[in-house]
């Protein structure tokens, strides 16, 4: 019965915990910025995050996971899942910051160089059996997006990712970058450069996309639309125009 009272209290403050942390987002995302207990300001996307970004030892930026560890010390914390998503995991158990369980053991990072998904790395352990499907999997340990293959960085722990790249690699399905590296369609156009150049974030407008054209990145396929002459673009790296009626000759200028 204590148990159950202690449970219910634990739920009750959660609540009212979280409630307070949506409160206070909403009123910090106005400036985008955190003050610290010294008044140096971090960014909102810190707070929260389960590194430490404030000076001193206040950890005041972290004031969840303080919280957390509060609740353990009085018996109050109960491994509850706190994340909205359904297919999410939580970076600590009772923590709001989660991630998508399909990243679970994927090694990748922000254009900051944040560790992505968990900044504490949390989502990196245990990952010996992990499948890694769609990726290059370390041996016996992490997996890694098709673009920290052949980037120049050895991000697998004895660097076996950099080992396969004697070929200029082919990249089947995906954008390859000016540099060579391979990008997969979900890192098109998802707001961080995965190539050195940005090839994977030009042209992610839909407005600079030809009418009934598919663009991803710099390749528009524009195939099978009745054409009778190529869309205006500029900086296109490849646009398919098969299965149109547009008559070469009638062009003076090409210059895709
Ligand atoms: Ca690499
Ligand atoms: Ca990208």
């Amino acid at each position: 019965m204590h148990k159950n009272f202690q449970h219910a209290k634990y739920k009750r403050t959660r609540r009212v915990q979280l409630f307070k942390y949506a409160k206070f987002n909403r009123r910090e995302n106005k400036t985008g910025y955190f003050s610290c207990h010294d008044h140096t300001t971090i960014s909102n996307s810190l707070v929260n995050d389960l590194i430490v970004d404030c000076p001193g030892h206040d950890a005041e930026d972290e004031s969840e996971y303080l919280e957390i560890l509060s609740l353990e010390r009085r018996g109050l914390f109960n491994r509850d899942n706190l994340c909205q998503e359904y297919h999410q995991l939580p970076c600590v158990w009772g923590h709001s910051r989660c991630y998508p369980s399909s990243k679970f053991c994927t090694y990748d990072h922000l254009s900051s160089n944040d560790l992505r998904y968990c900044r504490n790395g949390i989502h990196l352990h245990n990952c010996i059996i992990a499948a890694c499907q769609g990726m290059f999997k370390c041996p016996n340990t992490i997996c890694l997006p098709m673009h920290k293959v052949c980037n120049g960085v050895k991000d697998c722990p004895l660097g076996e990712d950099e080992q396969v790249c004697a070929v200029p690699l082919v990249c089947p399905g995906m954008l390859k970058c000016d540099p060579g590296i391979c990008v997969t369609q979900e890192y098109i156009c998802d707001n961080i450069s995965q190539c050195s150049n940005h090839d994977d974030e030009m042209f992610c407008d839909v407005s600079a996309c030809p009418h009934n054209c598919t663009c991803s990145g710099d390749i528009f396929n524009c195939s099978g639309l009745g054409l009778l002459m190529p869309p205006v673009g500029s900086g296109v790296k490849f646009m398919d125009l098969s299965y149109n009626t547009i008559n070469l000759q009638a062009l003076y200028v090409v210059s895709y």
